[in-house]
């Protein structure tokens, strides 16, 4: 028998309703109950977030590890990062998801050197993908750590030393190679420091070239080595830099279209990110979606109160449900999935704090779809919105959508018609509707 990090959980958690007293329980998330054409598994393809699940110690800007994980106990980095990973598959297991995500550093330690570094990914990969045949679990998608290093203050690929661009282009080809080792179905790009503290010292135009070519050059290897899974950006409009280039979904997209980028690009967004940039994460979705270019969501959120990306588990049914409004409404995110790219409190101590989390993120995701399926079987909100946009259909609002009319046709149908009559957007009548069916 392997050792156990878990003990106190036989797994995997079980489903037991909406009546359940048993914290340890599911009482929405229901694995193979089907929803419309789907079952919620292949609805939701939920995914551990290696860094905070499985790296984070509890550690804040005011004082130093709070948890004790025996998983972190080896002293030898290696030995550590092998029982970090022991763990992090006993727990997706006994959790029961399907996917994890990891940055190349999360999975395996650092080097003295970048080529010692990429001999531990090596040993690390190939263990991962020992425990990724025994489970089935798969990966969702990997990324780069790009911001941890100090050589990376300045950004990576944004860095004003081509020196250091070149060693993020590096460290990107071995992650790469990694995810596709590892069969990832997406390789995400979050934007780390690659933005700027003040332009007294910063080329912004060369920078965002510089952005542009390293894309291109990932776009290029990709094709090289025969990935085929998704490129998604993530955006998030600052933290750890004030300003940061990919600020959220629209700056990001206009971004890949100057660039010439925006074949081989999805969005990620991030529940947490969207709010810091003063959007709903509902609005970042829509945006995405709307663009055809919705592939992945960290599904967290922030705390109104605290202006910072405290990344915490979602359990807010309202943000859930009107999330997946949006991703039913695309028929799903494809290859993406939705990351709990959160971690449990400093004071949440126990490694049982984290099956109370995803279990409490699963249920208020599955809750929503629930929701959020039902609202679209009856076209609660659809038929009032069409409605709305009705004079579009037919007369002088076809033609304006077909593009038969102009300024000087639309004069003369105001002068023919007279003013237009105001209609009311009923928003209350329809905040009452979203909460007869949460
Ligand atoms: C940080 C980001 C990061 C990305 C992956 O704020 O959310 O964790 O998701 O690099
Ligand atoms: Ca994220
Ligand atoms: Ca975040």
């Amino acid at each position: 028998m392997p050792k156990s990090y878990f003990p106190e959980i036989k797994g995997p958690i079980p489903f037991e309703g909406k009546g359940s007293k048993n914290p340890l329980a599911f009482r929405y998330y229901n694995k193979d109950q089907k929803v419309g054409g789907k079952t919620m598994a292949e609805h939701l393809r939920f995914a551990v977030a290696y860094w905070h699940t499985m790296m984070a110690d509890g550690t804040d800007m005011f004082g130093g590890a709070s948890y004790d994980r025996a998983w972190h106990a080896p002293s030898d980095p290696i030995d550590r990062a092998k029982a970090t990973m022991d763990a992090a598959f006993e727990f997706f297991t006994k959790l029961g998801v399907d996917y994890y995500c990891f940055h190349d550093r999360d999975i395996a330690p650092a080097g003295e050197s970048f080529a010692g570094s990429c001999k531990n990914l090596e040993i690390m990969v190939d263990y991962a993908k020992g425990l990724q045949k025994q489970t089935g679990v798969k990966l969702l998608w990997g990324t780069a750590n790009l911001f941890g290093h100090r050589i990376f203050t300045a950004g990576a690929s944004t860095n004003p030393d081509a020196h250091v661009f070149a060693l993020a282009a590096a460290q990107v080809k071995n992650a790469m190679d990694a995810t596709l080792a590892l069969g990832g179905e997406n390789y995400v790009f979050w934007g780390g420091r690659e933005g700027y503290e003040s332009l007294l010292n910063t080329d912004l135009k060369h920078e965002q070239e510089q952005l542009a070519r390293f894309f291109h050059m990932a776009v290029d290897y990709a094709k090289s080595i025969g990935f085929k899974g998704q490129f998604l950006i993530e955006p998030k409009p600052c933290e750890p830099t004030k300003h940061q280039y990919d600020t959220d979904t629209a700056t990001a997209l206009a971004f890949l279209r100057q660039f010439d980028l925006i074949d081989h690009f999805k969005i990620n967004v991030e529940a947490n990110h969207a709010t810091l940039a003063k959007h709903t994460f509902e609005h970042e979705l829509t945006v995405a979606s709307a663009a055809g270019k919705l592939g992945s969501v960290d599904a967290n959120r922030g705390d109104l109160l605290l202006g910072w990306d405290t990344d915490q588990f979602p359990t807010d049914i309202y943000s859930t449900t009107l999330a997946m409004l949006v991703i039913l409404k695309q028929n799903g995110l494809g290859s993406g999935g939705l990351n709990f790219d959160a971690h449990v409190r400093r004071s949440s101590i126990d490694p049982v704090d984290l099956f109370h989390a995803h279990i409490g993120g699963m249920d208020a995701f599955a809750r929503g779809l629930l929701v959020a399926h039902r609202i679209i079987e009856d076209k609660a909100l659809s038929s009032f919105i069409d409605e709305r946009y009705v004079s579009y259909k037919s007369g002088i609002g076809a033609k304006i959508m077909a593009g038969q009319v102009g300024f000087a046709e639309l004069e003369k149908y105001i002068l023919e018609k007279g003013m237009p009559v105001m209609r009311s957007g009923r928003l209350e009548m329809l905040e009452n509707l979203l909460n007869d069916y949460i």
